[in-house]
């Protein structure tokens, strides 16, 4: 197998594989299934249909409850007692992992919904005993209730954590809501073991292993690297920073942020290896129902002790695990480092021959004096070369440490927030940031502005088609995982964007100049939103039906200095259904890509049935598709022909290439003439028993209007997704 092609989302290295890999009920077969409760759309969220949780966080009062976590931080319970008194490391450790889900590749995992709360990631491997953390903060949830979301403390009480132990900390925005059940769009992988059961490490040069599209973590269960070493082999330094360099960057950290983050967050506590693995009970999911969710249970007067398994590992990087500091740096290379094994059985690096002030206190006794460690990806910190640069520097420039550490972590727990409108709350920074991809405030255009622009671009000699594919490029990176993308700034029209294949950059260009020759005072984001919806709308009237395609502006237009240009490369689309575009044939079936897009978009099924169907009719197909699922005769109007004729029993339908199993020619069953061509994301409309439920629908005689009613609606949702000023 080879790695993944650059830019495929759903590349793995070769196979087909399912979209979805491996789910919650592979890993968990016989968890009770309430899936079946909320069939026919009945929703798993216990709050109001009109809790609105901004406003609930709105009426939070926040200083009390940071005054709460931060008295929290040292109030330790004899369940589960706090190492050296305070749990503020443990609690650090809980948002990270709750944030470093999140990947660029698709914008998925992260902190932004509390999906610690539910598995996988409850039971994840490497979240071991982070169960307990959430436990312990949950008379602070009950107490502020519906004003503070899970996802939302989980961030915060890591700001806390590294607030009251005298870290520093960049600001927080809140406005996570919650959700009730597990998502089930997120791949994980597709393997069948998790990384203590001996899953393969998922690069491996030798066998031309690259780490597959979307994922970031190197093996399944864990949130990035092996800390013991590429899988598990402490002696491979390089192979150790490689897998490090890739996976912080595919959740768009550079080597100083990893540096600063690693360092920074291993200032504080320690790792839990005392006992060995097979003491422990199984993982939450699968726990007994006595233990009330409770995973890797032990004896409760082992715990007592502090003979605690986490992660195997055993001991704290510092002296001083509940202080800010620059030791982490100061001892890393102050000392040479020998492989040792900790109780569990790990492999981990000791400090030869350590000062007595550099032995680090017992979690429980401080009165006596324990080795300090390193994890191998600690020691990639000084072991590669490019790392070891910024670590000198840190080593030697505290402030500098601070400020990095402090931006980085609050990138790591905000990234997946989207733009900055969204954060709630008094302590939102006031300075922009790159990576929340700013655009500038727009203004709400006058009604006659915008008749004046649509009379203009109607007359401006523009096709349906041309307009309607300028709009959905710019809508159509939208995605809701992590709320980038979208209509607002006018990316589309800066680096990387207009040049994306899908775009067909050339056609693009010539559009994009028409409408911004034409715009007067409307912000170019707007006018190209205008452009669509004003020719959707002839388009409707052309087949027949008075309707208007409302209009919302407001947008604002970004520049290129406002933009990232390389964090904007995941977005592009390796294929999009809507356009009929494919860049080339992936491991995943390309109807699976149509449905994960719309995921993306937010649309549901008739959503995304009605968009393609009307997209198909108004011409909007990438060029390498020229008339693939075009079936209507009079293109360019607004009909449901596209169901109409996809459903119609006198066409017989033939592959083209076999092997390819990507285009299809429909003839005359009678007769034997072509009469359409089609892909897959044409064709599954009629194959798929659900799909074709819904086609069936927008095909039926008396439904014509309702389908242009429903395309309108679908199409305006998409042209506003992402547009969080606009309301
Ligand atoms: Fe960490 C802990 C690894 C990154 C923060 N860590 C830890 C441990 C381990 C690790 C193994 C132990 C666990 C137990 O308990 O046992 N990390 C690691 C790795 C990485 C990391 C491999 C990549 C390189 N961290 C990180 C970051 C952060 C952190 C980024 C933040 C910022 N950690 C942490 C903390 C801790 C840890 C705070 C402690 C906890 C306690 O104490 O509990």
């Amino acid at each position: 197998t080879t790695g993944s092609p650059e830019g495929c989302p759903m590349s793995s290295g070769g196979g087909v594989r399912a979209l979805l890999g491996r789910q919650n009920r592979d890993w968990w077969p016989d968890s009770l299934q309430l899936d079946i409760l909320t069939q026919n759309g009945a929703s798993p969220d216990p709050m109001d249909p009109d809790f609105d949780y901004t406003k609930a966080f709105k009426a939070l009062d926040y200083q009390e409850l940071k005054k709460d976590l931060k008295a929290l931080m040292t109030d330790s319970q004899p369940w589960w007692p706090a190492d050296y008194g305070h749990y503020g490391p443990f609690f650090i450790r809980m948002a990270w992992h709750a944030a470093g889900t999140y990947r660029t590749g698709d914008g998925r995992g992260g902190a932004s919904s509390g999906q610690q709360r539910f598995a996988p990631l409850n039971s994840w491997p490497d979240n071991g005993n982070l169960d307990k953390a959430r436990r312990l903060l949950w008379p602070i949830k009950k107490k502020y209730g519906q004003h503070i979301s899970w996802a939302d403390l989980f961030v915060l009480t890591g700001n806390v954590a590294i607030e009251s132990m005298g870290g520093p900390v960049f600001g927080f925005g809140g406005g996570r809501k919650d959700v009730y059940a597990p998502e089930t769009d997120v791949y994980w992988g597709s393997e069948e073991q998790w990384v203590n059961e001996g899953v393969a490490t998922r690069i491996n040069p030798d066998e031309g292993k690259a780490l597959e599209n979307p994922l970031a973590a190197i093996q399944m269960g864990l949130i990035y690297v092996n800390p013991e070493g590429p899988g598990g082999n402490p002696h491979d330094a390089e192979g150790m920073a490689r897998d490090m360099k890739e996976t912080f960057a595919r959740m768009a950290m550079n080597d100083e942020e990893t540096v600063a983050l690693t360092a920074g967050g291993h200032a504080f506590g320690k790792c839990h290896g005392a006992v060995p693995p097979d003491q422990l009970s199984g993982d939450p999911e699968s726990g007994d129902l006595h233990l009330m969710g409770f995973g890797w249970a032990t004896d409760p007067e082992q715990i007592g002790e502090g003979h605690i398994t986490t992660s195997g590992l055993e001991g704290a990087w510092t002296p001083n695990p509940t202080q800010w500091g620059g030791d982490y740096f100061r001892l890393l290379f102050k000392y040479d480092y020998e492989l040792v094994e900790s109780p569990a059985g790990a492999k981990q690096w000791q400090p030869i021959n350590p000062d007595p002030e550099d032995m680090a206190p017992d979690a429980r006794d401080p009165s006596k004096k324990v080795p300090t460690m390193m994890t191998t990806a600690d020691m990639a910190l000084k072991r590669d070369p490019d790392y070891r640069k910024i670590s000198e520097r840190f080593r030697d420039d505290q402030a500098a440490l601070d400020d990095a550490f402090a931006r980085a972590w609050f990138k790591l727990t905000h990234r997946d927030m989207g733009p900055k409108v969204r954060y709630l709350g008094p302590d939102v920074p006031a300075e922009d940031l790159i990576w929340q991809d700013p655009v500038p405030a727009g203004t709400k255009a006058s009604d006659s502005d915008v008749a004046d622009f649509k009379a203009k671009i109607l007359d401006s000699g523009l096709s349906v088609s041309e307009m309607v594919k300028a709009a959905w490029a710019s809508a159509s990176t939208y995605r809701k995982s992590d709320h980038r993308g979208g209509t607002n700034g006018a990316r589309v029209r800066l680096a990387p964007q207009k040049d994306w294949k899908a775009n067909d950059p050339e056609e693009l260009t010539k559009t994009l100049s028409k409408i911004d020759e034409l715009r007067g005072p409307l912000s170019m984001a707007d006018a190209i939103v205008i452009a669509g919806s004003a020719t959707v709308e002839k388009a409707a009237q052309q087949a027949g039906f008075d309707i208007s395609v409302p209009i919302t502006t407001g947008r604002g237009d970004a520049t290129d200095e406002q933009t990232d240009a390389e964090s904007f490369e995941p977005l592009e689309p390796f294929a999009d259904g809507f356009r009929n575009y494919l860049q080339t044939k992936a491991s995943v079936k390309t109807e699976e890509m149509l449905v994960d897009r719309a995921n993306l978009l937010d649309l549901s099924i008739p959503e995304m049935t009605v968009l393609v169907g009307g997209l198909r009719v108004l011409g909007a197909n990438h060029s390498s598709a020229p008339t693939e699922g075009m079936f209507t005769d009079r293109p360019g109007q607004l009909t449901n022909d596209f169901f109409v004729n996809l459903l119609e029993m006198g066409t017989m339908w033939e592959v083209v290439d076999e092997s390819a199993d990507e285009l299809f020619i429909g003839k005359c069953r009678l007769k034997g003439e072509e009469k359409w061509r089609a892909t897959r994301t044409d064709l599954v409309f009629g194959s798929n028993s659900q799909l074709r439920a819904v086609a069936e629908v927008y095909a039926e005689d008396g439904h014509e209007r309702k389908f242009v009613g429903d395309f309108v609606s679908a199409w305006t949702k998409v042209m506003n997704a992402g547009c969080f000023e606009l309301a």
